[in-house]
């Protein structure tokens, strides 16, 4: 039986992962801050399910989690990087730097030290590394600022991570999706009203829709590797440059 980390399994993209892979006869470890929604996942999943509730940006309590894995889950074939938030829609000039440094401890530290961490069991299994980036690392938007950055980050510690680990058969793999109808939108904004005019009307993309390109990646023949992975819904593409005139 192999085993999933998922970090950010409380709601959204991490939950929805969290059913596919038990669905699919994994194990999962479980995180996120809210005891909670980690509790009511674990009363759906069963013991399947290994809830830990710590909060990403606390070194102690990261090392805390996996030094304290029970002997079933304690090796881990997949993690996958998934917690993380966009804080604040304002351009840089009304940005809030309490925000950018949430963003930049949860979307790159967390993410670089779960990985440190879980490398050595990880080479051991030949097991893989899923990374959540977005379509904000690649495509700038006004009020996107250090979201972007801190995503272009993990695309490029993705491509960086399958370099070093070259000859070693683990797989590492960004995913990149454009808008994903999740409670994202209700963090970004702080407002649930607000969030509803963010994705309304869009037909975006499911956390679901996300979870299932996870579970194919996971599944795959252990000689293929999906570098990099970009999803828009169909109801999202591109624009032009903005310009200024005097
Ligand atoms: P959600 O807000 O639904 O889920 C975010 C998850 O991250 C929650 O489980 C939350 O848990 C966890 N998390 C956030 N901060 C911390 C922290 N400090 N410590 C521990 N866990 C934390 O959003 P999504 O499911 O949409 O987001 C998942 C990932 O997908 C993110 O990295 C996001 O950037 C990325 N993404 C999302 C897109 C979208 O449109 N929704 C598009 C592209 C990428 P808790 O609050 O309980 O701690
Ligand atoms: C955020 C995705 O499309 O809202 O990661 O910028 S989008």
């Amino acid at each position: 039986m192999k085993t999933a980390f998922i970090t950010g399994a409380t709601s959204g993209i991490g939950a929805a992962a969290a059913r596919r892979f038990v669905a699919g006869g994994w194990r999962v470890i479980a995180t996120g801050r809210r005891q909670d929604r980690l509790d009511a996942l674990a009363a759906e999943l069963g013991e399947a399910l290994h809830p830990i509730a710590f909060d990403m940006r606390d070194e102690a309590a990261r090392e805390a989690a996996v030094a304290g894995l029970p002997v079933d889950f304690a090796g881990v074939d997949l993690l996958l990087n998934n917690a993380g938030l966009a804080l604040g829609t304002a351009p840089a000039q009304g940005a809030c730097l309490s925000d950018w440094q949430a963003m930049i401890d949860t979307n790159i530290v967390g993410v670089v030290a779960m990985t440190h961490r879980l490398l050595p069991t990880l080479i051991e299994r030949r097991g893989a590394i899923v990374n959540l980036s977005s379509v904000a690392a690649i495509y700038p938007y006004t009020g996107g600022n250090v979201y972007g950055g801190t995503k272009a980050f993990v695309r490029q510690f993705s491509l960086g991570l399958r370099s070093d680990l070259h000859g070693t058969g683990v797989r590492v793999t960004s995913i990149e999706p454009g808008m994903v109808e999740t409670e994202f939108t209700t963090v970004r904004t702080g407002d649930r009203a607000a969030s509803d005019t963010l994705y309304a009307g869009a037909d975006p993309m499911t956390a679901e829709d996300i979870a299932e390109t996870i579970w194919w990646i996971a599944t795959l023949p252990p000689h293929l590797n999906i570098n990099a992975l970009e999803l828009m819904p169909v109801s999202q593409s591109f624009a032009g440059f903005q310009v200024a005139r005097t």
